[in-house]
């Protein structure tokens, strides 16, 4: 099999870079390691970027998100007793979409398929060769069958846990790291939200994030110990912690619980993205604690700027764009990872903390809704910094 960009991993990284390079007529296969049913069904982002959601509607993969999703004109942060909106269409002109990262992901597949894109799933045994070459091969398993895969370029977009970024030898790759002393336990319930925008709460229980999929689908959100068992969290405590860090501001009905989820926090980077013809993007480059809800954001923003560096490639043999991948996605991605790392420190309860640092959090939170400037850089680094050109 001969290709031009073979990519590993069908999340949203990789589908939509093969739809970019698809709209530029540049060739690729995808080999995911699950099954389409599984890829479509992962409940996980939920929240898409301003510039991100130009994106999907630009290259006519918007349509259905246009239809169902939730426009949000800003969010609310709770403490002290009290809520407070943030309204980022009056401030900036922008907001942000809900509409679910497995939707998103449907979207993507229909379109590839309808368009005779090639997607290979359940496919086993993935490795990378000759990445320093001028034609990298992958290898892997299909329906018990070994297979080789020539291409120009590999698109790493397989995740934190795939196998492209362990493939780079050591000493190449520098990482960036850092564990938070808490997690996350998550519900999808039937019922209707705790408002009409998300609420971050911060609260002396801990962090509690109210959020959506539908006007009547809940994501709700509670800060709990990092190595947490779910059997501590059942339905019953669940909702009571649910109702006491929302502090009396809104009353939240219960519903069926249809999901429930442990998150571990964790910023993570790597540098350089890229070895050889090797490009890693999103998730297999960087993760960042949810709390900022940028994951799927980056790993759009990562493969818009390879799709264009290697479009400039194949129609007129330039590098520099190619070259300069890594750092054009890491001047971004540490903004992001910043934020990320702000929002999640503002808002939580560290074991480590004591009174001097939740009166800091206070202080800060009050200073971020009550000062524009403030107000303005929540805003913008919200509903998304722009994507380099
Ligand atoms: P993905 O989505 O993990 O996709 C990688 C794909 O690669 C496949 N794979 C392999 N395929 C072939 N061979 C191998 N050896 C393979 N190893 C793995 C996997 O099966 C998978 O299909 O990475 P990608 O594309 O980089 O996308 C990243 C996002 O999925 C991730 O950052 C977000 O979900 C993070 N995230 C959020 N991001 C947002 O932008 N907004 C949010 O509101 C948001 N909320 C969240 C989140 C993540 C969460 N969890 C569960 C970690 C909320 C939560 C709770
Ligand atoms: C979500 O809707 O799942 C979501 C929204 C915002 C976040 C994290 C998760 O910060």
């Amino acid at each position: 099999m001969r290709t031009r960009v073979g990519i590993i991993g069908a999340g949203p990284a990789g589908l939509m870079l093969s739809h970019l390079l698809h709209l530029e007529g540049i060739d690729s296969i995808i080999l995911e390691s699950r099954s389409r049913a599984y890829i479509e069904g992962r409940i996980r982002a939920g929240l898409i970027e301003h510039w991100a959601r130009d994106l999907l509607i630009e290259t006519g993969v918007g349509e259905r998100m246009q239809r169902e999703s939730l426009f949000h004109h800003g969010l609310h942060f709770c403490f002290d007793g009290e809520l407070h909106h943030i309204d980022f269409q009056k401030l900036i002109g922008k907001g942000v979409t809900v509409y679910g990262q497995q939707e998103v992901i449907k979207d993507l597949v229909a379109r590839r398929l309808a368009d005779g894109g090639q997607i290979l799933f359940d496919v086993s045994d993935v490795a990378v060769h000759d990445v320093l070459g001028a034609s990298p091969r992958i290898t892997f398993s299909h329906h018990g069958a070994p297979q080789e895969l020539t291409c120009d370029f590999i698109g790493g977009c397989d995740g934190f846990h795939g196998i492209c970024r362990p493939s780079i030898p050591a000493g190449v790759l520098t990482f960036y790291d850092r564990e938070y002393p808490f997690g996350w336990v998550g519900i999808l319930s039937e019922s209707p939200p705790a408002d009409d925008e998300l609420i971050y709460s911060h609260h002396e229980r801990g962090f509690a994030l109210y959020t959506m999929r539908s006007p009547s689908l809940a994501r709700l959100y509670l800060q709990c110990a990092p190595d947490e068992d779910i059997d501590n969290w059942p339905e019953r405590r669940i909702w009571d912690e649910l109702h006491a860090r929302l502090a009396g501001t809104r009353t939240l009905k219960e519903g069926k619980i249809v999901d429930k989820l442990l998150t571990a926090m964790r910023s993570f980077v790597v540098e350089p993205m890229q070895y050889g013809r090797l490009f890693l993007a999103g998730d297999s480059a960087h993760i960042q604690p949810p709390t900022g809800a940028k994951g799927m954001n980056l790993a759009l923003a990562d493969v818009m700027v390879l799709a264009r560096a290697i479009t400039a490639h194949v129609r007129t043999g330039r590098n520099d764009l190619l070259e300069r991948y890594s750092q054009t996605c890491l001047r971004r991605v540490w903004k992001a990872q910043r934020f990320s790392w702000w929002m999640t420190q503002i808002f939580h309860l560290h074991p480590a903390d004591n009174a001097f640092d939740r009166k800091r959090q206070l202080a800060e939170l009050a200073y971020v809704v009550s000062s524009e400037a403030a107000s303005i850089s929540l805003a913008e680094n919200y509903v998304g910094l722009p994507v380099e050109a």
